[in-house]
Parts: C-alpha cells; structure tokens; sequence
C-alpha cells in the first residue's frame, strides 16, 4: 500500500480550494505538504514576516520535495480541538480542553541537550521563528481512530542542527512539562508524569518529522500541546508528544511513557502498522472521526514511501 504521491491524487480526493488548499501552488513548489503560499490565513499570526515572504522563502528553503501530503479532507478545528489526549488535563478526551486553558504557555523555554557541542535552551519566542511551514498529515491515533490535521510546524532537524549532535548521539528523547498545579497527578492518569518521548535520531532528522506550533493558521491550542509538540505521522499519536519543554540527545533508547506503562502494548517505535495488531485490538482499520465506517489502516499511516527505508532489516513484529 504505497502512498500516493501529490501529483498522482485525483482532484476529488484533495480538500476544495476554495475551502482550504491552493492546490496550483503546492504542485508549482514541487511540494505536497508545507506550501506556505496555501494559507494567506496562517502566517499572519507568525510574525514578523508577512505571509507571501514567508511562501517564498520556505519554498526555497524546502530540502527534500519528496514530501507527502494527505489524501482527504481535514478534520474540522471543532474536532481537532475538543477530542483530544493529553492525560496531564484528563482521560476523557472531551474534558481536555476546557481543563488544559490551566496550561500556562508563556514564558516557555525548551531546553536542549545531552550529546550535542552546543547545549542551549530556546526561548518560545525563537521557537517560532524557524520558518513555518504547513504540513497536513494523516494522524492515528493507537486506539484505532485517526483525523487529518493541518499542523503548522518546522522539521525536527531544523532544531537539532543548531545544537550541532555529537557523532556519539543516537536518540532523541523529549519531555512534556510537568505542573503539577494546573494538571492531574500521575495516579489519576494511570501514566507517569512528566511524560516522556524518543526517536531514533534518523527518525527526527526524517523530513517528515516536525516540531509542530500550530494547526489551521493558528498558534497551537492548548489542549493540542502549546506552545510546541511534536507530530511524527508515521507513528501512533501517542508518540507525538505534547508542551515539550526539554530535549535530549543520547546514545541509548530513552524510556517512554506508554512503553513504560505497557511494554508489551506499547513498543518503542510504534509504526502505524495494519499488520501488527495491539495485544487487545486489531490495528487492521481505523475510525476517521466524522466518518461511520472503518478504513482500512495504511502502513506506516500512508508515508511507506518515504518511511520504510528507516526499517531495513528491521522484524517489525518484534520492534513494535
Ligand atoms: N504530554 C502528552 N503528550 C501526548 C499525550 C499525552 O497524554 N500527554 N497523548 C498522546 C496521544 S495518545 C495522542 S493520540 C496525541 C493526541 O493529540 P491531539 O490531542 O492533538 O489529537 O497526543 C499524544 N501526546
Ligand atoms: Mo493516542
């Protein structure tokens, strides 16, 4: 099951423009995800730049064009933004939003270390000036439901290559800030607090893997991780970690907080995989909220394409 490619997608498969994308410049960027020039909406709320500069800008800056977009409309912001996880706030999806605005989001500083030459903590502010980007990606959830969400965001790397890695470092591990006056406490959520997250660094570096600040042209809701979480859309939502405020580099696997909590549920990697059912449920198909029927689940979410290639050799049946 191959993911298609942007310029192979029948018209009536991608969202209308009038309602959303301008399809003409993403195919003239050579892009599929991340045209800036797509939403004159979005970037006026990253300032200082104006929208069409930002466009020009980011398309030349794009370094791999072989980025994949998503087939189908975006979820609205009503769902994106009232069905969400994040048990720091509550285990009833709808419960988190109004429980995250505790989440105080400025000041807000993201500290990165561990195996780099140059450790430094970037202010929320900084954060926000890498060049945006808009990226809608297929996002699916381990319980088997899924949305489309177009997140706004800038690559992992783009970060990681100011704090130069060390050639020893050979895992990213990120942290969600804890407070434990606005959020539950770790018994409640059944998780442990602070939450926890990693990749393998060619999995951060990976084109597709962004530190995402927003959706829909605005500035992250709370309650879908503020200031800044990761997205990596080849992965079960889980491992998109939310209000990260450290990131560090190391030469062994970090530990995860679902991983964690359920070892044998929940693996370090976590590829979407239709082929690997969860010990409770099959992972075959997926609910796309908004829709009555079930999908058939795409491998590695429908980014095989680019993704695969990072598990050569791999049995994904034992790197679950
Ligand atoms: N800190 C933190 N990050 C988190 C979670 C969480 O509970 N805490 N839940 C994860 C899970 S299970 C999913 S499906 C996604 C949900 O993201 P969304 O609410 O923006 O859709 O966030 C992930 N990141
Ligand atoms: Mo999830």
């Amino acid at each position: 099951m191959a993911a298609k490619k942007f310029s192979e997608l029948p018209a009536s498969e991608i969202t209308p423009e009038h309602v959303y994308l301008n399809r003409r410049n993403f195919i003239r960027a050579g892009l599929v995800a991340g045209s800036a020039v797509a939403t004159g909406l979005t970037y006026k709320f990253f300032n200082p730049q104006p929208a069409q500069q930002v466009a020009t800008a980011e398309i030349a800056k794009i370094e791999t064009p072989k980025v994949v977009s998503t087939v189908g409309e975006p979820n609205s912001f009503e769902d994106i933004t009232n069905y969400n996880n994040f048990y720091e706030f509550s285990t009833d999806k709808r419960a988190v939003a109004q429980k995250a605005r505790k989440l105080i989001t400025r000041p807000w500083t993201v500290e990165v270390g561990g195996l780099v030459q140059k450790p430094r903590t970037f202010d929320i502010d900084e954060i926000l000036k890498f060049p945006q980007e808009e990226r809608i990606y297929r996002f699916r959830c381990v319980e088997a439901w899924s949305m489309v969400i177009p997140w706004i965001g800038f690559p992992v790397k783009s970060l990681l290559d100011q704090v130069e890695p060390l050639g020893t470092a050979k895992y990213v591990a990120f942290e969600t800030r804890y407070d434990k006056g606005a959020m539950q406490s770790s018994f409640s959520a059944g998780i442990d607090f602070p939450y926890v997250e990693g990749l393998r660094l060619d999995e951060a570096y990976h084109p597709l893997a962004i530190l995402a600040t927003g959706l829909y042209g605005k500035q992250m809701p709370n309650q879908n991780g503020a200031p800044v979480r990761l997205v990596v859309p080849w992965k079960y939502g889980f491992k998109s970690i939310k209000s990260i405020v450290k990131i560090t580099l190391t030469d062994s696997e970090p530990s995860t907080t679902w991983n964690l909590a359920g070892p044998s549920e929940y693996g370090f990697y976590s590829n979407v995989n239709p082929q690997v059912d969860h010990p409770r449920w099959s992972q075959a198909t997926e609910r796309r909220i908004g829709e009555l029927s079930m999908r058939d689940t795409l491998m590695f979410n429908g980014y095989a394409d680019e993704v695969a290639h990072l598990y050569d050799g791999m049995d994904l049946k034992k790197y679950f």
